[in-house]
């Protein structure tokens, strides 16, 4: 899957879709996350890439069911280009995002000519989740957060970049 790219949108389509996220992260949504997190979807590569993409497609199911087919797949937000404003959520109070510009690259590694570097998906996963890790690190506040993430909209568009690569690595094999 080739996902659209999130800052390519208008700012109309961002704020939309930041709006509709935030709709969709429940308590109950945001607890899916957590609970996957303690059975091990921060620290099993394979379930790290197998939970993310189903928890992204709950919310490409909602948006579908709400009328936004625009919205699906999911576009992906790349961490070498900055968060949009309209992303820029939550922007007051102790959970505030700190950085808008992580500026992490997933290139060339992760590009997909040279995706078959990884011969397996434990190999893939390990080396996904410290990059991740990394972004989530630096744009700090909420993000930072593994029990509260996602209820941070750029959380979303950053999984579907994460799952883009994991796509790629499978059609390459
Ligand atoms: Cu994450």
């Amino acid at each position: 899957m080739s996902r659209p790219s999130l800052n390519n949108l208008s700012v109309d389509d961002r704020r939309l879709l930041a709006s509709l996220i935030q709709q969709y992260a429940t308590p109950q949504i945001i607890d899916l996350h957590w609970n996957a997190a303690q059975a091990g979807a921060h620290s099993d590569p394979i379930m790290f890439l197998t939970f993310h993409r189903e928890y992204i497609g709950g919310l490409e199911t909602f948006l579908l069911e709400q009328g936004f087919p625009q919205f699906v797949p999911l576009p992906a937000w790349n961490p070498v280009e900055p968060i949009s404003g309209e992303f820029n959520i939550p922007n007051v109070g102790p959970r505030r995002l700190r950085n808008l510009n992580p500026n992490v690259s997933f290139s060339p590694e992760f590009d997909p000519e040279n995706l078959s570097s990884f011969r397996t998906i434990t190999e893939l996963g390990e080396a996904l989740m410290t990059r991740h890790n990394l972004v989530h690190q630096r744009i700090g506040g909420i993000m930072n957060n593994m029990r509260l993430a996602p209820l941070a909209p750029i959380f979303w568009p950053f999984h579907s970049f994460i799952d883009d690569i994991y796509y790629n690595w499978q059609i390459a094999q």
